[in-house]
């Protein structure tokens, strides 16, 4: 890969963390979610129930041992390590007009900690964690308020993390909503929850344009704390292929691209598309996008696209034409040329060769994929060894194609932080045992375990990776 590319790993904090109580931090969304399971949707509880399973409380007590866990990133040789901020830590209700200082200073050690070992942190702002207080009391991004809410979050951060910190993201994976029928997708992106009758679709629209509104003005606010900053948004790139060839088919594909990915384009244009217009007009939805606004959101472009990738979809026409609106729960259909992980993501390597194409003629912008693994269930040894060679072999075949996509197609890419580097939370299902990690963690799905750290064989696989620049896989 070419010189200095950010090769790392990509947490969340409120996967990793724990301590979600320690130095004054405040509930979070992710705190009120209770664990699920495989094909079992997380239940979003009304505050916290005694005796339920809330497995972020504690998750993997990185809160404790990000010193002896970042030294073992280190040791695989890591460039640049992807966690986010938890809002709640700095802002506890989320509406606090002085951020709490104890929470700062966690997020100060931890990245002296990174840069000791050369390792440079690439930093998500809010990563499917805001204050539970802005859900309580605002409805969450359902609220105008939340805006400013967020942008003095923003602004306390890159404040004070000017000099530690280059590469920011506003709000993780902010185009899972489109799927605003699920509510573990709007809840963690927006903080949303529905009374019954409520048009679903619109609130999602309008608390998705707040967080765009609010993006962009973190964007330009951070440019001007410190000109050197790299901006970007992040998004959820699952590309949605034609069943067939046949034309249908394939108006339905670019329909269901353009509903999945119209938040990317107003991030990098600073303008709605012509398609979501009209898509508005259509559905009579009425959208509060005021003319200041439309200002903002021209003068808070990105500088990059950070982006997760584990899988692509497929979507078969179902005599929708002409409008094509697409629906993520009944329009998907099986992709007969992939095979599944244990999870039922579709695994397909090139079509993250694919997705950065897509991407880059679209926006001609720096990518970065800051997401990629698979979820795996691992067996250790009776010595303890952890032999994960499947989850080698995903890998390998992901990187090959970055490797294809960046020497023959020419894109610009920036960095590959797999996620889950570090066993943690599945923040889809709560599960610990849905594994990620190139480093196994002593936990079960009910939260029993020593929490011990123990290298798994894709540990030394991914430092030779590193060591090599990727040419040798
Ligand atoms: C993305 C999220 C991550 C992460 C990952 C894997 O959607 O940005 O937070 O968890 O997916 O998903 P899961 O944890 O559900 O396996």
């Amino acid at each position: 890969m070419k010189k200095g590319f950010l090769w790392g790993g990509a947490v969340a904090a409120h996967q990793l963390e724990g301590g979600y109580r320690e130095s004054g931090k405040g509930l979070s969304v992710a705190d009120v979610m209770i664990a699920g399971g495989n094909g079992v949707e997380r239940e979003i509880t009304e505050g916290i129930i005694e005796g339920k399973n809330y497995p972020n409380h504690e998750a993997i007590n990185f809160y404790a041992s990000y010193k002896e866990d970042i030294a073992l990133f280190a040791e695989m040789g890591f460039k640049c390590f992807r966690t986010s901020i938890a809002w709640s830590r700095i802002f506890p209700e989320g509406d606090e007009l002085t951020p709490n200082e104890d929470g700062l200073k966690f997020y100060d050690d931890l990245f002296d900690t990174c840069l000791k070992h050369g390792i440079e942190p690439v930093i998500t702002l809010s990563h499917f964690e805001m204050p539970y207080g802005l859900v309580t009391k605002y409805g969450g991004f359902r609220n105008r308020k939340c805006i400013d809410f967020f942008v003095r979050f923003a602004k306390t951060c890159f404040e004070r993390f000017k000099n530690k910190v280059t590469y920011w993201m506003t709000f993780n994976e902010i185009n899972n909503q489109a799927n605003y029928n699920r509510d573990f997708t709007v809840f963690t992106n927006s903080g949303l929850f529905f009374k019954p009758g409520e048009n679903r679709e619109e609130i999602m629209y309008n608390a998705a344009h707040y967080e765009l509104v609010a993006s962009a003005l973190a964007v330009k606010i951070g440019h001007e704390i410190n000109p050197n900053f790299k901006i970007g948004c992040m998004a959820a790139m699952c590309p949605i292929y034609p069943y067939s060839c046949s034309a249908k088919d394939m108006m339905y594909h670019t329909s269901a691209m353009q509903k999945r990915y119209w938040f990317i384009d107003v991030h990098v244009r600073g303008v709605y598309p012509e398609y979501i217009k009209k898509y508005f007009e259509r559905k009579n939805f009425n959208i509060d996008i005021t003319e200041s606004d439309t200002q903002i959101l021209k003068n808070g472009c990105v500088d990059y696209i950070g982006f997760s990738y584990y899988m692509s979809y497929v979507v078969k026409d179902l005599g929708k034409g002409p409008n094509y609106d697409y629906d993520e729960d009944t329009d998907l259909a099986d992709n007969p040329y992939l095979e599944k992980t244990a999870w039922g993501w579709a695994i397909d390597p090139e079509g993250l060769r694919y997705s950065l194409n897509w991407m880059y003629d679209r926006y001609m912008l720096p990518l970065f994929i800051v997401e990629n693994g698979m979820g795996a269930y691992d067996t250790v040894q009776a010595d303890g060894e952890i032999h994960d060679q499947y989850r080698i072999d995903y890998l390998k075949a992901h990187i090959q194609q970055v490797e294809l996509c960046a020497e023959i197609d020419g894109v610009d890419i920036i960095g590959y932080t797999p996620w889950g580097c570090i066993d943690l939370v599945s923040a889809g299902s709560g599960e610990m045992e849905k594994r990620y990690g190139f480093i196994y963690v002593d936990k079960d799905n009910n939260g029993n375990g020593t929490l011990k750290r123990s290298k798994k064989d894709s540990f030394y696989w991914y430092q030779k990776v590193i060591a090599t620049n990727g040419a040798e896989l």
